[in-house]
């Protein structure tokens, strides 16, 4: 098959720069696609580490200000993978250049800076797409097959949450290259906008619409030293973040995230509870969903444990052999191959900025609710 080249242009090189380099590399050894991205150039504000990165990955040319990648000729799409206090001014000035933007979660820091990103891919009319790679594991997208497919009948729960464990120590910094996330005029929230968002969509996706939370947030430690200061100062970012809600379809929610939770370094889980039939998935067991099905014949009826790598499950045709598993790293090729068979068939595959902006409403309603102590309705994208 002949393969058109699809000109990248990424901004960032820390883990998310890695996560989307590697998939743009992978994707046409695995997936017979019409498109082929080309690493055409990596911008970053470090020009050593700039370059360094570019000599890993393969990049062909390096730039230090993303308005002159925006601005090139031979760019067709821009990846945004730098801090989120970056992401809405690249993304609009890319969109109005007329360039394709894959843009890393959540998509703003907030669903304002989401309305007008969403608003310019939108009005140019350009493919775009965020990273919420969770959707493109083999065993989320088996659930959400079984979902579409009536299998749980009337949907009473969701369940999820993000735990982690990464910022307990008091002597962490925020703040500059590898801690921005602790900084909120950077991160814009702590893990309601880092890894709630990750859930929410997930949620919405399998579940249809949230029309209203009621949330609580805690930050921990109130003051951390700034890497770039040097001087100790006021923690924005909630450390903590949990949240009822109530989706359109009348079911209901519980939602978790921590970055204190001692032990867990990545634990996403999620369950949904249906009429029917009931799953459940883990991120630190991925290539494995858990099914119950009450209408299973009487005494054998139980919980199942459906082991995703078989030619049958979503995505598993593309890797090894039945049995054979696959890992974090897949769901970003995924999601590529998913974008790029998009565009050939002008099908474009979610999560869309718009879809992005409706996280963000959800988001933004916990924030506020957070701080109302009252349940908040959620606005629609
Ligand atoms: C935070 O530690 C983080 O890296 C998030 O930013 C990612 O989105 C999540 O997938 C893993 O955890």
């Amino acid at each position: 098959m002949s393969t058109k080249p699809l000109h990248v242009g990424l901004v960032g090189y820390g883990f998310m720069g890695r996560t989307h380099s590697n998939a743009f590399a992978q994707v046409n050894h695995f997936f017979p696609l019409d498109y082929q991205p080309v690493l055409k150039a990596v911008c970053g504000r470090d020009a050593a580490r700039t370059a360094a990165f570019a000599a890993q990955w393969g990049y062909e040319s390096v730039e230090s200000d993303w308005r002159r990648l925006v601005e090139r000729r031979d760019i067709d799409l821009i990846d945004i993978a730098s801090p989120n206090d970056t992401h809405a001014e690249i993304a609009i000035a890319a969109a109005q250049a007329g360039k394709m933007v894959l843009c890393e979660k959540p998509l703003g820091r907030n669903a304002a800076e989401s309305v007008r990103m969403a608003a310019a891919v939108e009005q140019a009319g350009v493919p775009n797409m965020v990273w919420y790679n969770y959707r493109r594991v083999p065993a989320v997208m088996l659930a959400k097959q079984l979902i579409d497919q009536g299998r749980l009948g009337q949907i009473f729960h969701y369940r999820a949450k993000f735990l982690q464990d990464w910022t307990i120590s008091r002597d962490l910094p925020q703040g500059g290259a590898a801690l921005w996330r602790l900084d909120v005029s950077v991160a814009g929230s702590g893990v309601t906008g880092d890894l709630l968002a990750h859930c929410i969509d997930t949620a919405m996706w399998l579940n249809g619409s949230i029309d209203q939370v009621t949330a609580m947030t805690e930050t921990f430690i109130k003051e951390r030293k700034h890497n770039l200061t040097g001087k100790v100062e006021k923690v924005g970012i909630d450390d903590a973040s949990a949240f009822l809600a109530r989706f359109a379809n009348g079911s209901l929610a519980i939602f978790e995230a921590t970055r204190y939770a001692r032990g867990h370094k990545a634990l996403y889980t999620l369950e949904i509870n249906g009429e029917h039939a009931s799953i459940f998935w883990d991120l630190h067991d991925l290539h494995r969903l858990q099914y119950f099905d009450h209408r299973d014949e009487g005494p054998l009826r139980g919980w199942r444990s459906i082991h995703i790598t078989d030619g049958d499950h979503p995505y598993m045709q593309h890797w090894w052999v039945p049995g054979l598993q696959i890992g974090y790293e897949h769901t970003f090729i995924h999601q590529v191959a998913d974008f790029l068979e998009g565009l050939a068939s002008g099908k474009a595959p979610g999560p869309s900025f718009r879809d992005g902006l409706a996280t963000d409403h959800v988001t933004d309603a916990v924030l506020k609710s957070a701080q109302s102590g009252r349940w908040e309705p959620v606005a629609r994208a």
